[in-house]
């Protein structure tokens, strides 16, 4: 089975909820893309909005601003980049810029010219499971017929259409947008039927880093989740659950510990691959 491929995340905004503001000067979004690419990254994902749950939206001018000289510059450096976005001007300026990836935590839903844009051109396409913008989406996480029926089903809606649209199917990427909408238990409920949704066709991107499933899940005596930069070492065991689920992709903060994991899961998968003599 191949190894997932590691998206490192490099988030260009002032407010993501794991590491706002660290990035947000376009010489420091760039050199944390290349320590990425240094520590083993095969992706990059550059996003100029935040998408933590009650954020409010940024002005295209300055999304545009703040994601096209970092994708210019890392597609320049040889990175193979992927823009976060869920606004069609957006993905088009980055595609120009260099990008190669439309990650649409929307899936198509947020702008009706996205797939048109998608399609006319030769980008991967990232479809996100989503229902509403941050400031909502809270209030949507409701399944009464089971989270991972309906997402897939959801999902399958996107993948229709984004055919119809005129993305074919080998340039589409699902994802079950873990913490979208979801409640602690959806998201473990999501990453057990990875399977049924592979099964819609499309390869699978999972993106569990940092997220707060895994805050509560480690939560202290009093119910205080684990902070957002204690939580590596859960996320690591989904990283390894993604890997053996045949997931395409995972999107991760920390690159080098991904990778690490990905390696003891290849040296205990395949006795041919190294495992350091
Ligand atoms: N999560 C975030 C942002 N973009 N894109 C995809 N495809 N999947 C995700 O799960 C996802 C995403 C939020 O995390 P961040 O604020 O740490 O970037």
């Amino acid at each position: 089975m191949p190894r997932p491929l590691v998206m490192g995340v490099v988030n260009v905004t002032p407010d993501s909820f794991s590491d706002g503001g660290r990035y947000v000067e376009p010489r420091a979004a760039v050199a944390h893309g290349l320590a990425l690419l240094e520590a083993g990254a095969d992706l990059l994902d550059v996003g100029g909005e935040s998408t933590r749950p009650g954020a409010t939206r940024p002005l295209v001018a300055e999304e545009l601003a703040r994601v096209v000289p970092v994708i210019t510059e890392l597609a320049a450096a040889g990175a193979t980049v992927s823009v976060d976005t869920m606004r069609a001007e957006v993905a088009q300026a980055a595609l120009e810029a260099g990008a190669r990836i439309v990650n649409d935590v929307s899936g198509g839903l947020a702008d009706p010219d996205m797939l048109p844009t998608v399609a006319a051109s030769e980008a991967t396409y990232v479809a996100m499971h989503w229902r509403a913008h941050a400031d909502r989406m809270a209030d949507l996480a409701d399944y009464p017929a089971g989270v991972l029926p309906t997402v897939r089903d959801e999902l399958a809606g996107r993948v229709e259409a984004a055919v119809a649209a005129g993305v074919p199917l080998e340039r589409l990427v699902l994802d079950p947008g873990l913490g979208f909408a979801k409640r602690p238990a959806h998201n473990w409920e999501l990453l057990r039927g990875l399977g049924e949704l592979a099964a819609l066709g499309p390869r699978l991107l999972v993106g569990a880093s940092r997220k707060s499933f895994l805050g509560s899940l480690l939560a202290d005596e009093v119910g205080e989740p684990r902070p957002v930069d204690a939580r590596e070492a859960a996320h690591l065991a989904v990283v390894v659950h993604c890997a053996r689920a045949g997931v395409w992709a995972v999107r991760v903060h920390d690159v080098g510990s991904a990778c690490d994991a990905l390696a003891a899961w290849a040296a205990l998968e395949d006795p041919t691959s190294g495992a350091g003599g």
